[in-house]
């Protein structure tokens, strides 16, 4: 099964939308994985934002990534990578849609709340990066019989 992973930025957990964040996957029916509270180390920011590390906006987001506490998470589901990308919505929130995460909640694009893998062989190294295999739990939601 499809699998992404997600991480609530320090702006989201500092402005209380844990909770708010999570239920909009929960609701839309994919299922969670993986859960952990974390503060993250320099090297693994620098890991995860590899790809940005010669624009000049790495090195001020790797601070802002390690400056306070994040909620690394995996999910499961049908298509689930892309999807998590439409329910987060554009990475600049002043243009990201209504109704998404950042446009309900954001405004600015160094502050955007959420981040989530843009494609299925960047999030099988995202949670390889961020997830041991013994912190992802496996199981059937019995709520899912409902969508079969
Ligand atoms: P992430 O989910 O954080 O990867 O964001 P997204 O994939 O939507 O956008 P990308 B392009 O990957 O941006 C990564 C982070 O870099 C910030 N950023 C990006 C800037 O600050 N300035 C820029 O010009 C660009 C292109 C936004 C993203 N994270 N934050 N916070
Ligand atoms: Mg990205």
């Amino acid at each position: 099964m499809e699998r992404t992973f997600l991480a609530i930025k320090p702006d989201g957990v500092q402005r209380g939308l844990v909770g708010e964040i999570i239920r909009r996957f929960e609701t839309k029916g994919f299922t969670l994985v993986g859960l952990k509270f974390m503060k993250v180390s320099k090297e693994l920011a620098e890991q995860h934002y590899d790809v940005h590390r010669e624009r000049p906006f790495f090195t001020g987001l790797v601070e802002f990534i390690i400056s306070s506490p994040v909620v690394a998470m995996v999910w499961e589901g049908e298509g689930v990578v892309a999807a998590a990308r439409k329910i987060i919505g554009a990475t600049n929130p002043l243009t990201s849609e209504p109704g998404t995460i950042r446009g309900d909640f954001g405004i600015n694009v160094g502050r955007n709340l959420i981040h989530g893998s843009d494609a299925q062989e960047t999030a099988q190294r995202e949670i390889a990066l961020w997830f041991k295999d013994e912190e992802l739990v496996a199981w059937q939601s019995h709520s899912k019989a409902w969508l079969s």
